[in-house]
């Protein structure tokens, strides 16, 4: 077969780039620790019920008047099921599985986080608008994964 000479020159080209980002990636996953950017802290899933603040999961006001809402996340719910934050609050969401892959998002606010088990993930938003918003899994997590909702009331 019959290749023109600018094809393999841009074929090299691709492949090198290819080479010299997987070597980036997994030169910065194994020697620097480099975890996706809402993973910033860990936690033992065998023990977030008796880990603190996952052990009393929900809403807490801060000093400053922001909030951190802590969730766990486990097959097939959320815990809280319902949240209720004052209009205006800038939260924190702290969320954590004790079982598999879960997602953590509200639609039309920006909110959407994976969810891995030993790891906490993290997102924030400021609650500007009232009403009642959904809060659905969206990652496949197991045979009841479409009665996993719950919903977060800004009032
Ligand atoms: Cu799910």
């Amino acid at each position: 077969m019959h290749m023109h000479r600018a094809e393999k020159i841009w074929m090299t080209a691709g492949i090198a780039m290819l080479v010299v980002f997987l070597a980036t990636l997994t030169t910065a996953a194994i020697v620097d620790g480099f975890v996706p950017p809402s993973h910033v802290q860990s936690i033992d899933p065998t023990k977030v019920s008796q880990t603190a603040p996952f052990d009393h999961p929900g809403l807490h006001k801060l000093a400053d008047g922001s909030y951190e809402a802590y969730y766990v996340a486990h097959i097939f719910s959320f815990d809280p099921q319902h949240l209720v934050i004052p209009l205006g609050a800038h939260v924190t969401f702290y969320v954590t599985s004790p079982d598999v892959e879960h997602g953590f998002s509200i639609p039309l606010t920006g909110v959407n986080t994976m969810v891995t088990p030993g790891w906490v993930s993290t997102v924030s938003h400021t609650f500007k608008a009232p009403g009642k918003f959904l809060l659905v899994c969206n990652e496949y997590c197991g045979a009841g994964h479409q009665m996993m909702a719950g919903d977060v009331e800004v009032k």
